[in-house]
């Protein structure tokens, strides 16, 4: 067989409308907006991958606008003409050459496994050493910002069998304010459901402290990121008093940081995000690293859509341990899909395809309609 090469990468920004506004503490999303990476190789093969983030640059270090540059000037020039078939060559040869920019590398990651998956006739879970499982539970958002309309949508998701997770948005009110929100959540729902919160950064530990003991006499399962990234010896002590498990999401910007938290004892859940440590294979790294300190996981999302998504379900059908399921349910917060065909929620669950590749087909109608120009 003759060697693939890699001829070329497309970063297309794709702006798509989300069913309700979706508020988080630093942002309230009206919209998403995607960045489709398309990687056109030799043998006629095209990969496809997905680098998205949340609010601009409200959520993390790279805009869609920014991912897109430094795809276009920095990434393609290096991948352009090199072997598709090799993946971790062409990482290493990335790394070597770039800092950061986990967000676009997991986009390139994602499309070159997905062209390497279509090559092989093999679905990219098995591309990463093999699923241990078919679907994967998926938790909802309730981030309307009102509490009876959030109750109101748990309800019609438990009615569907769709949702029996609820992850509650909170931060950007004040204390008090936020924990009635959440109390009167949980004692709507009772056992019907696990309810979590994720604060996203935004109290102090001061508040912190109060707010994790509330929530945890309460029947709140897990507090994601209370505080800031930055105060680690904060993030340490609530972990050792907090009555509810603390989860760590923003403090997780590289697989490096997943090793510095682990060593710290700075969270007993991790928070795998595919965009946040350098794609499929690199978040593999950091359940690694968590399996070995004994840290608890968490498949986590960008609110990316189908591309994304399944690029994250292929990592995490692969875990040995997922005790906290997943909150893969970007699509379901678009109008609008780019793919021909939607992924399958059902039961509770997100079906992973055994189709090679991630297993999906970009509908150019839809993404031509829905491309930024
Ligand atoms: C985050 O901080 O976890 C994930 C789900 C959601 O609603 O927002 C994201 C980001
Ligand atoms: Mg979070």
């Amino acid at each position: 067989m003759s060697q693939a090469l890699i001829e070329s990468l497309e970063a297309i920004i794709v702006d798509l409308p989300t069913i309700r506004p979706h508020k988080l503490a630093m942002h309230t999303m009206q919209n998403q907006t995607l960045v489709i990476v398309r990687i056109r190789c030799s043998d006629g093969i095209e990969g496809i991958g997905e680098a998205t983030t949340i609010g601009g640059l409200a959520y993390g270090n790279e805009s869609p606008e920014s991912i897109k540059t430094n795809l276009d000037a920095h990434f393609a020039p290096l991948l352009v003409g090199q072997d598709a078939s090799n993946v971790n060559a062409a990482m290493i040869r990335l790394d070597k050459a770039i800092k950061g920019n986990t967000f676009a590398r997991s986009g390139v990651e994602s499309a070159l496994l997905d062209a390497q998956g279509k090559r092989l006739g093999l679905p990219v879970s098995e591309l990463l050493g093999g699923r241990v499982r078919d679907s994967l539970e998926v938790a909802w958002t309730l981030a309307s910002g009102d509490t009876a309309r959030d109750i109101a949508e748990a309800e019609q998701m438990l009615d569907l069998r769709r949702h029996r997770i609820f992850k509650l948005k909170i931060g950007a009110n004040p204390l008090e304010h936020d924990l009635r929100h959440v109390v009167a959540i949980k004692k709507a729902l009772g056992d019907r459901a696990s309810v979590r919160v994720d604060v996203n950064q935004y109290w102090d530990e001061s508040q912190a402290i109060r707010g994790c003991q509330v929530l945890g006499e309460n029947g709140i399962d897990l507090i994601e990121q209370p505080i800031s990234r930055i105060n680690r010896s904060g993030q340490v002590r609530l972990n050792q008093r907090s009555p509810a498990p603390i989860m760590a999401d923003e403090s997780i910007e590289s697989v490096e940081d997943a090793f510095s938290l682990a060593a710290d004892g700075a969270a007993s859940i991790f928070a795998l995000k595919i965009a946040k440590n350098g794609g499929p294979r690199a978040v593999l790294r950091t359940a690694q690293i968590a399996e070995a300190a004994g840290i608890a996981l968490y498949g986590g999302t960008m609110l990316e859509g189908s591309v994304g998504t399944l690029a994250s379900a292929h990592a995490f059908v692969t875990l040995k341990q997922l005790t906290w399921h997943t909150e893969l349910f970007g699509p379901l917060l678009l109008t609008e899909e780019i793919v021909t065909k939607p992924l399958v929620y059902r039961d509770f669950q997100l079906h992973v395809p055994r189709t090679p590749g991630l297993g999906l087909t970009l509908d150019e109608e839809r993404l031509a309609r829905f491309a930024r120009r």
